[in-house]
């Protein structure tokens, strides 16, 4: 076993697999990835990379076989919750939650059911693909209903006959509409999330490698959900420019050339920036309103 590479395993194909790898991408990792093999090396840091089902990148954190997990909380929870069912350790960390994969679990029932709480479901049978979270939310309302585990296709059991009710993930409530159902409670919020195995049980030279990385990851993220705001106002207009630009940090203010009442103003936004927000700019006077993406970003 290489002493001085870190493993960590991504899903191979499906809903995170995209935005995975392009979050490595981004972290400067280069991939070889082919298409049929279990690992792909990275070529600019000691990192390898294990292409699997995400189902079982919980169980390859906590058995110890990788350092690093890119994986769904809604898995991740519901593997933990297993586990903890059959008495067997889970260790892990969360190093990071991630920007990708944001859906949540939830309860849906026919149109036309008349729902009014969630007493409606008691003895109910549900379809689902996460027992054990449906189990939580159950027994914490004390009451009773009959789990039905499917591993696909949980949305059709209702119009199958199979099942009451469905407990299913949701992002757009797209797939829902179209078999007839509406969503009545929510069991569990979930977005993607980098893992890693207990710290203790790591050589040192993973641990740093494993740092430079979340650093990078961190960047990435940051850089995303920021911009960088650039404009021309009245100097007894600045305040009020920066007071709508919420989640800024400190501005720029530079002259402008043969204009001493107007400067430019320079600030990077942690806050999405909406068109309403560029009218109102403009509103106060403002000129030359630019708003540009960030790529990289270090703190
Ligand atoms: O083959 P493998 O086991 O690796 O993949 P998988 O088929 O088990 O999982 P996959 O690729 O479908 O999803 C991987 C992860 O993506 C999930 O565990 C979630 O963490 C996350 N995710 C985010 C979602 C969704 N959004 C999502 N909408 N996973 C599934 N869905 C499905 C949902 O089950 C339903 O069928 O999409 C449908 C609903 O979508 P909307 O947009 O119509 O509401
Ligand atoms: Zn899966």
């Amino acid at each position: 076993m290489n002493r001085k590479r870190v493993r960590l395993a991504i899903q191979k194909s499906g809903r995170l697999s995209y935005d995975s790898q392009n979050l490595l991408k981004s972290c400067g990792l280069k991939i070889n990835l082919q298409k049929s093999s279990l690992i792909a090396f990275a070529e600019n840091m000691p990192i390898d990379l294990m292409l699997v089902r995400d189902d079982d990148i919980p169980g390859l954190i906590m058995d110890g076989v990788v350092e690093l997990g890119i994986i769904g909380s809604n898995v991740l929870e519901e593997k933990c919750l297993t586990r903890l069912c059959s008495k067997t350790s889970v260790p892990y960390t969360i190093l990071q939650n991630l920007d990708f994969g944001i859906c949540r679990l939830s309860l849906s029932v026919p149109l036309d059911m008349a729902y009014s709480n969630i007493e409606c479901l008691k003895n109910a049978r549900i379809a689902t693909s996460y027992p054990n979270l449906l189990k939580r939310y159950f027994d914490k309302k004390g009451i009773p209903f009959k789990p039905f585990v499917l591993n696909g296709s949980v949305e059709v059991a209702y119009n199958s006959g199979l099942a009451d009710a469905i407990c299913d993930l949701v992002s757009t409530g797209a797939t829902l509409e179209a078999n007839g159902l509406r969503e009545v409670e929510t069991i569990y919020n979930s977005r993607a999330c980098l893992i890693s195995r207990e710290e203790q049980y790591m050589f040192p030279e993973k641990k740093k490698i494993i740092q430079k990385l979340l650093n990078r990851i961190q960047g990435v993220i940051k850089a995303r959900e920021s911009k960088y705001i650039m404009l021309h106002i009245e100097r007894n207009k600045l305040k009020k420019v920066t007071d709508l630009l919420k989640g800024a940090e400190q501005p720029t203010i530079l002259e402008l050339s043969g204009n001493s009442s107007k400067v430019a103003l320079h600030v990077v936004s942690s806050e999405t920036i909406f068109w309403e927000t560029m009218e109102k700019l403009k509103l106060l006077g403002a000129s030359s309103i630019l708003v540009l993406p960030i790529e990289k970003m270090m703190e």
